[in-house]
This record gives structure tokens, C-alpha cells and sequence, in this order.
């Protein structure tokens, strides 16, 4: 019978980087059942933050990078033998379960689970994502996350957009209308309603970022009367990413 899983020796190419890339599955219909606040909300980015971290300390990876309902993870080193159909479904599970759990435990009130009908109960839980592996050499690694940074960017414009023409008009003429405008009209649109982009947080423009940073401490040592330098380490969350660059790549550690 071993012989029907036909797909369970498709592996990822030897030596590759691959990105993860998982995305929830119908969190337009979550955001509405959950009230979520428009254009940006808070506690979703906590949560969604959580998860990554999760993750992080499960498998270590190089970068994480979140914005929206995806989160971009980035591994140098393949777990599982680089099995698809293995890497592919606990990913995709982890990141369930760590949404599922911190919407539970840690925001239950702040969201008012409580009071959720039936209905918004069945669209709401359980949470699942879905995923997918892109393998990648290391040249194109920066152009790949900038291109996810890029569509955070375009998200973060229209989501302002329809968020101001929605108090102006109904949903259907304001996404009609949001749709007709170029990014520098848009631009304009929300300066004319007091909303100046450059002013709003970094990370709604450009996404965060989890990754390992580490420094220098100096010391003391009293015994042999030498200075003493360690090194400290950390995981750390980026809620003010520059604008991607080979750089910031090749600095990862
Ligand atoms: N109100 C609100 N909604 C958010 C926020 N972040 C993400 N979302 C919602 O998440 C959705 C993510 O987009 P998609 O992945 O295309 O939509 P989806 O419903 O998950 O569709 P599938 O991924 O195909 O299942 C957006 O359309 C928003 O509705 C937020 O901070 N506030
Ligand atoms: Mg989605």
C-alpha cells in the first residue's frame, strides 16, 4: 500500500534556500467576524507576531518576514529531509495551532470571543493556513522579499484608501472608486482627508521582520585583571524595517 503515496519522495532540490510562504485561509471572513479594526489592527499583528516567533524557535530559520495574513519564512538549513509533502503540512499546522492558541488564551477578551454567534464561531475557528515552498539560490533572496515588501506597501495604500472612502461612500462604489486610482492619487486623496503616510508606523508600510541579531558585551575579569568581551544574542521582532536590500541579506546571521 506504501506504493499509493506517491507523493511522499518529492523533496525540495539538494543545497537550495527555501521560502516557506503561508497564508491564512479566509481571514477576510476572520477579520469581519472578529470586528477586526480597519485599516490596521494591533491585535492581530500581536498575534500574527506570536506565530512567528513560534516558529522561529522551532526551526531557527535565517528570516522571517510577516505582513497582512503570509508570513515569508526563509531556511538555509531544510528540515525533514527536505520531504515536501512533510515540511509543506507541519509548517502549515504550527502556524494553525499558534494562531488558534493565542486567539484563545491571550486575546479571548480583547476580541470578545464570548459573544460571537454560531455562525461567526464556524468562520472563526478552527484557524488554518495554507502553504507552499519556493526554493531559491542566494542571489535571489532580496528580490524576493522585496517583492513581498512591495505588496505590503501597494496593501498598505489601498487598505488607507478604501478605509477613507468607505466613510464617504458604500462599500461597492468605494472599492469601484479605489480601484480607478493610481498609488499617487490615492496618495493625494488621504493628504486631502488629513492622512499623511509618511507619518504612519513603519511596520504597516514595510512588514516586520523576525531574525537573530547578536552583540558585544564588555567586561571584567577580577581573577586573571583582563577585560573580558561575550557575546549576547537574541531573537529579535523588527517593527521598523528598512526598504529590503542585499545588504540586510547578507548581514543575517
Ligand atoms: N480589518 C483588518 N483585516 C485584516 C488585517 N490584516 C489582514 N486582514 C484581512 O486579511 C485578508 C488577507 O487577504 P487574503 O489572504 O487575500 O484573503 P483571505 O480571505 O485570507 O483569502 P484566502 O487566503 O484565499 O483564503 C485581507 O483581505 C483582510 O480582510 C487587519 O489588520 N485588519
Ligand atoms: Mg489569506
Amino acid at each position: 500500500m506504501k506504493d499509493y503515496e506517491i507523493y511522499s519522495t518529492m523533496k525540495v532540490p539538494k543545497n537550495s534556500n527555501i521560502i516557506i510562504r503561508l497564508d491564512g485561509r479566509k481571514f477576510h471572513s476572520l477579520s469581519k467576524a472578529l470586528s477586526l479594526e480597519k485599516p490596521y489592527d494591533e491585535k492581530f499583528y500581536k498575534i500574527i507576531s506570536n506565530v512567528c516567533l513560534d516558529i522561529f524557535n522551532q526551526f531557527a530559520p535565517k528570516f522571517i518576514y510577516t505582513f497582512s495574513d503570509e508570513i515569508s519564512i526563509l531556511l538555509d538549513e531544510i528540515p525533514f529531509s527536505g520531504r515536501v509533502e512533510k515540511i509543506n503540512s507541519v509548517f502549515a499546522s504550527l502556524a494553525s495551532s499558534s494562531f488558534t492558541y493565542y486567539l484563545l488564551n491571550e486575546y479571548s477578551n480583547e476580541f470578545d470571543l464570548d459573544k460571537l454567534s454560531d455562525n461567526e464561531r464556524n468562520i472563526v475557528f478552527p484557524i488554518s493556513f495554507d502553504s507552499r515552498i519556493i526554493p531559491i539560490d542566494a542571489h535571489h533572496i532580496s528580490s524576493y522579499f522585496k517583492w513581498r515588501q512591495d505588496e505590503c506597501w501597494r496593501n498598505c495604500i489601498n487598505g488607507y484608501g478604501i478605509w477613507a472612502l468607505k466613510k464617504e461612500y458604500d462599500s461597492e462604489e468605494a472599492n469601484e472608486r479605489i480601484k480607478g486610482l493610481k498609488s499617487n492619487e490615492i496618495h493625494d486623496l488621504l493628504f486631502e482627508r488629513g492622512i499623511n503616510l509618511n507619518d504612519v508606523e513603519t511596520w504597516k508600510k514595510r512588514g516586520i521582520g523576525v531574525y537573530k541579531r547578536s552583540w558585544e558585551i564588555e567586561g571584567f575579569n577580577p581573577k586573571k585583571q583582563v577585560k573580558t568581551v561575550s557575546t549576547r544574542s537574541e531573537v529579535y521582532v523588527d517593527y521598523e524595517l528598512d526598504i529590503f536590500n542585499q545588504e540586510f541579506f547578507e548581514e543575517l546571521e
